[in-house]
């Protein structure tokens, strides 16, 4: 494991949102953040419109690193049930399903800390399958050396979820099997070889505003920033050292999607997991902020989603629609 002094590479930082900038955001009134929020969206997207994207866990549980808010840790005692790598065909009927139910996006993830090398042929495969399907592919396995990285775009893969999980100053207080430059240096590989990336955090580890702050400033200072960024919210899971965490305030939640959509005007932004937890008001909150992508379906990798009954009433409600476009031509 690299050893790290500094996260941002002096490239990067001529180009990043001040930190002092993203605090005075943080503390504008909530009406004024939001109003300021959704002004650089209606600039830079169609309001009315997300993104959907589908998930599917390609293998299950047993997962060497020990992040502190995730069932699939092999060192915490979840009860879930493992399971091997999926089959081709199954992960095709899966991404059939997704998108004959509006899903412009299918996004494969596994509980590695990297993919082993004998199975590149596999995971190669089921880019280049789910692709022909007119889907967008993503996938999420871990860290990527430059050869994977290249071997998985050269199979058709469009984006690549790595995420940043938190601030450099908490990542040690959540996970201790991997620092944070491996993950800048995962998604450096993702870059060269010409993949979009798909990055972001989860909010609600029991960090402190400061650390959000820091979070959204090394997010905003990957150059360029990530074509897509997941914000999720704790999902608290039994038998994880994070169960018992305090639950993030819902309009802290809100106002950290406001000022991600203000600094990565032409990002994705994606409200992830969490979703369930949150009631119609928060959601719409979040999608006024400047949310526009969701996981459609009914389960993320292991645990619950909306599902589509609820998506479609609140979306409906809220006069959103599902957007019919691949993204990746976008930014
Ligand atoms: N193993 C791969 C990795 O860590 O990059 C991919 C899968 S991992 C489950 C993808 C992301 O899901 C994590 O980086 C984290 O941000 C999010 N996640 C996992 N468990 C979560 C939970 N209980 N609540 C909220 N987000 C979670
Ligand atoms: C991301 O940031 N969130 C998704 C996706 N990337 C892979 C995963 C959420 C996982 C939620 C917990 C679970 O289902 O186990
Ligand atoms: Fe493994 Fe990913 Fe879960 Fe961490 S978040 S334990 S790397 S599956």
């Amino acid at each position: 494991m690299s050893q790290v002094t500094s996260y941002i590479p002096p490239a990067a930082r001529a180009n990043s949102v001040k930190l002092s900038t993203i605090r005075e955001l943080y503390e504008l009134p909530f009406n004024d953040l939001l109003f300021k929020a959704q002004q650089v969206h209606r600039e830079h997207f169609n309001p009315n419109e997300v993104q959907m994207s589908t998930l599917m866990s390609i293998k299950t549980g047993a997962c060497p690193e020990d992040c502190g808010y995730c069932s699939q840790s092999g060192h915490h005692n979840t009860e879930l049930e493992k399971e091997p790598l999926a089959v081709v065909e199954e992960v095709i009927e899966q991404a059939k399903a997704a998108k004959a139910a509006g899903s412009t996006r299918f996004c494969m993830g596994a509980a590695w800390r990297s993919p082993p090398s004998k199975s590149m042929p596999e995971l190669t495969r089921m880019v280049k399958e789910v692709k022909d399907l007119g889907l967008e592919t993503c996938m999420t396995l871990g860290m990527l050396n430059a050869e994977q990285a290249s071997q998985l775009k050269t199979a058709g893969l469009d984006y690549y979820n790595h995420n940043l999980d938190t601030s450099p100053g908490h990542y040690k207080n959540i996970i201790t099997t991997r620092c944070y430059q491996d993950r800048l240096d995962t998604i450096q590989h993702v870059r060269d070889a010409g993949m979009k990336v798909c990055c972001g955090g989860i909010l609600g580890l029991g960090e402190s505003r400061e650390d959000r702050i820091h979070l959204l400033y090394q997010l905003s200072s990957l150059n360029p920033a990530p074509e897509s960024v997941p914000i999720n919210r704790l999902v608290a899971i039994e038998g994880t050292p994070l169960e018992d965490v305090e639950p993030l305030d819902g309009i802290e939640f809100v106002r950290t999607i406001a000022v991600a959509r203000i600094i990565m005007p032409n990002s994705f932004l994606r409200l992830s997991a969490g979703r369930e937890s949150m009631d119609d008001g928060l959601q719409a909150l979040c999608y006024f902020a400047g949310a526009n992508s969701i996981f459609s379906g009914e389960r993320l990798l292991t645990v619950d989603n909306n599902g589509q009954v609820a998506d479609e009433r609140l979306l409906s409600e809220l006069g959103i629609k599902a957007s019919t476009q691949n993204t990746t031509n976008v930014v």
